[in-house]
C-alpha cells in the first residue's frame, strides 16, 4: 500500500564519494577532492540535463520500460535527461516474482537505454514494505530477513557497476507524527533491518551510492527528524549510507515547505549527499512554475544536493495524471513549469564538493567499515583558458570507481578531453558522462553531447568503473 498522499521531496547528483581511499594512499595514488563549494555563474543551457550538468548535477526522470517504444516519450527523454530511475521495474515484485527466481528483463531494458544514451541510473528500490511479491508478503521473521538480504544481494549484484545510486530502503518511517518506524513485515523482523540492508548492498555493489528515500520528509517535521536521527546514528556507527532522497511529491494540500532548503542542508551537514528523487507538483500555470523554480533553487543552493529527478515525463505518464504535475503536457509540449525549471537551473548555484568535510564527530562505538577519504587541498581553476581534471578514487579489492571533475578555466569551452594512464592490469568496464578511447593503458575521455559546452569557471563530472587498481597521478585536460 502506497502512501495515500505522497508529499515528499528529494534529489541526487553525480558526486564522488571517495569512500575507500585507503588503497590509493597506500599505493601512493593521488586522490584529489575539491572540498569547497564554488559559486557558478549564470549560464544558458538549453536542456534540463545540460543545464544541471553545468553545476555538476544531474536532471533525471522516472522511466517506464513499456514506454520506450513511444517515440515522443523517448525523444524528450533523450533530449532532456541524463539520469533515469526505473519507475517500477526494479522493485521487488518485478525483479523476484517467485522466490529466488529473478526477472531483470524490464530493468535491463531501461539500463541499456540509459547506457546507450549517456545517462546514468538511480536504482529503485531494494527494500520496501510496498510492491512486495505475494510470497514475500507472506513471510516473516528470519525467513523474511533472509529473503530480504538475498534479494538485495542478487539485485545489486546483477546491476553492479551500472547504478549511480540505489534507493536501498524506501519509506520506512511512519506518517503519524510520532517519529516511529512504519509498521511492516520488514520492520517486524527487527529494528536493524535497515542497516542490514545497507551493509548488504555495500558488499554487493561497492561502487553505488546508497540512499535512504522517503516522502513527507521535505520540511522539518517529526518524520524527517526521525530520518535525520537515523542517518546521524548510521554515520556515527559506520553504517554505509551515502545519500538521502527526498521524494518531493507536492500538491496544494502538501505544498513545498518554506524550510525545504534548510531541511536539505541539515541532512547534507550530516555528511551525506541529498537528492530530489521523485519530484512532481500538482497544479498549472505560474503557480506550478514558481513551485518548481523554488525546488530547483533550493537544490542548487545546497552544495551536496547532487541532482533532481522528476517522477515521469509528460503529465499523462504520471502516477497521478489528473493533477498534471510534470514538466511536459500530454502531447509532449513544454509547460511553464519546464521553462521556470530550466531558468532556475541556468541561474547558477554551487558546485557540489567531491568530498564533503566531515561534520560529524568520530564514531565512538563501532569503527567505520571503510577508511576515511584522503583529501587533497582544493584545486583552483586555471587562470587562463584550459581546464583541470581532478580525480577521486574509490578503490576496493579487485575493483574501483574513479570520479573525474572537469573544471573550466577563464574561457568558455566547446568541449573537453581528459587523458590519463591506467595502471597495468586495470580494465575499464563502464564509463558515464564521457566517451573513452579504450579500456586499458592510456585512455582519453571526451565529453558527451550534453556536457561539452561549459562556461568559464563551470565544472562537470564523469566517471568510470573498472577491474584492478584505479588510475593514479593526475589527468591532463584540454579544451576545444
Ligand atoms: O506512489 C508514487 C511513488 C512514491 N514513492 C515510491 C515510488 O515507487 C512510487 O511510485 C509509484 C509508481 O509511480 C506507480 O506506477 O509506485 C506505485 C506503486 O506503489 C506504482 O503504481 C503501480 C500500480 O500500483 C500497479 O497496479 C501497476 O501495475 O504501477 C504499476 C505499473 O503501472
Amino acid at each position: 500500500m502506497d502512501k495515500v498522499l505522497a508529499r515528499g521531496s528529494g534529489t541526487p547528483t553525480p558526486r564522488p564519494r571517495a569512500r575507500t581511499a585507503l588503497t590509493l594512499a597506500a599505493a601512493g595514488v593521488a586522490v584529489f577532492a575539491v572540498t569547497v563549494a564554488v559559486a557558478t555563474s549564470a549560464s544558458a543551457g538549453t536542456t534540463l540535463g545540460s543545464s544541471a550538468a553545468e553545476s555538476g548535477r544531474y536532471f533525471g526522470a522516472a522511466v517506464a520500460a513499456n514506454k520506450l517504444s513511444d517515440s515522443t516519450y523517448v525523444g524528450i527523454l533523450n533530449r532532456e535527461f541524463n539520469m533515469v530511475t526505473p519507475e517500477n521495474e526494479m522493485k521487488w515484485d518485478a525483479t523476484e516474482p517467485s522466490q529466488n527466481q529473478f526477472n531483470y528483463t524490464n530493468g535491463d531494458r531501461i539500463v541499456s537505454h540509459a547506457q546507450a544514451n549517456g545517462m546514468r541510473v538511480r536504482g529503485h528500490a531494494l527494500a520496501w514494505h510496498s510492491q512486495q511479491p505475494g510470497w514475500a508478503q507472506n513471510l516473516s521473521g528470519t525467513a523474511l530477513r533472509s529473503a530480504m538480504t538475498n534479494h538485495v544481494t542478487q539485485v545489486a549484484t546483477h546491476y553492479k557497476g551500472k547504478i549511480y545510486a540505489w534507493d536501498v530502503v524506501n519509506e520506512a518511517f511512519d506518517d503519524g507524527g510520532n517519529g516511529a518506524r512504519r509498521d511492516s513485515n520488514l520492520q517486524r523482523t527487527g529494528n536493524d533491518w535497515i542497516e542490514v540492508a545497507f551493509r548488504t548492498a555495500r558488499t554487493a555493489d561497492p561502487g553505488a551510492k546508497l540512499c535512504y528515500n522517503d516522502y513527507n520528509t521535505d520540511g522539518q517535521n517529526a518524520k524527517s527528524n526521525a530520518v535525520y536521527a537515523m542517518v546521524q546514528d548510521f554515520k556515527a556507527r559506520g553504517v554505509p549510507i551515502d545519500c538521502v532522497g527526498f521524494q518531493s511529491h507536492f500538491n496544494p494540500n502538501s505544498p513545498v515547505p518554506n524550510d525545504y532548503q534548510a531541511n536539505l542542508q541539515r541532512f547534507a551537514n550530516l555528511g551525506v549527499d541529498v537528492q530530489i528523487t521523485e519530484l512532481d507538483i500538482e497544479g498549472s500555470g505560474t503557480a506550478q512554475a514558481d513551485n518548481y523554480s523554488k525546488v530547483v533553487k533550493a537544490c542548487l543552493a545546497v552544495s551536496r544536493c547532487t541532482g533532481l529527478t522528476v517522477w515521469g515525463i509528460r503529465d499523462s505518464d504520471s502516477w497521478r495524471a489528473s493533477g498534471t504535475p510534470l514538466l511536459f503536457d500530454g502531447n509532449g509540449n513544454k509547460k511553464a513549469a519546464y521553462t521556470s525549471t530550466l531558468n532556475a537551473l541556468n541561474g547558477g548555484g554551487t558546485t557540489p564538493p567531491t568530498t564533503a568535510p566531515p561534520t560529524t564527530t568520530p564514531p565512538t562505538t563501532a569503527p567505520p567499515t571503510t577508511a576515511p577519504p584522503t583529501t587533497a587541498p582544493p584545486t583552483t581553476p586555471p587562470a587562463g583558458g584550459g581546464c583541470t581534471a581532478t580525480l577521486s578514487l574509490n578503490q576496493w579489492q579487485g575493483g574501483f570507481v574513479t570520479y573525474v571533475t572537469v573544471k573550466i578555466g577563464a574561457s568558455p569551452a566547446n568541449g573537453w578531453t581528459v587523458g590519463l594512464t591506467l595502471p597495468s592490469g586495470a580494465v575499464i568496464t563502464n564509463t558515464w558522462s564521457a566517451t573513452p578511447s579504450g579500456t586499458t593503458g592510456t585512455v582519453t575521455f571526451r565529453n558527451v553531447d550534453y556536457n561539452g559546452q561549459l562556461g568559464a569557471g563551470a565544472s562537470t563530472e564523469f566517471g568510470f568503473q573498472g577491474n584492478g587498481v584505479g588510475p593514479s597521478g593526475t589527468a591532463t585536460c584540454t579544451v576545444r
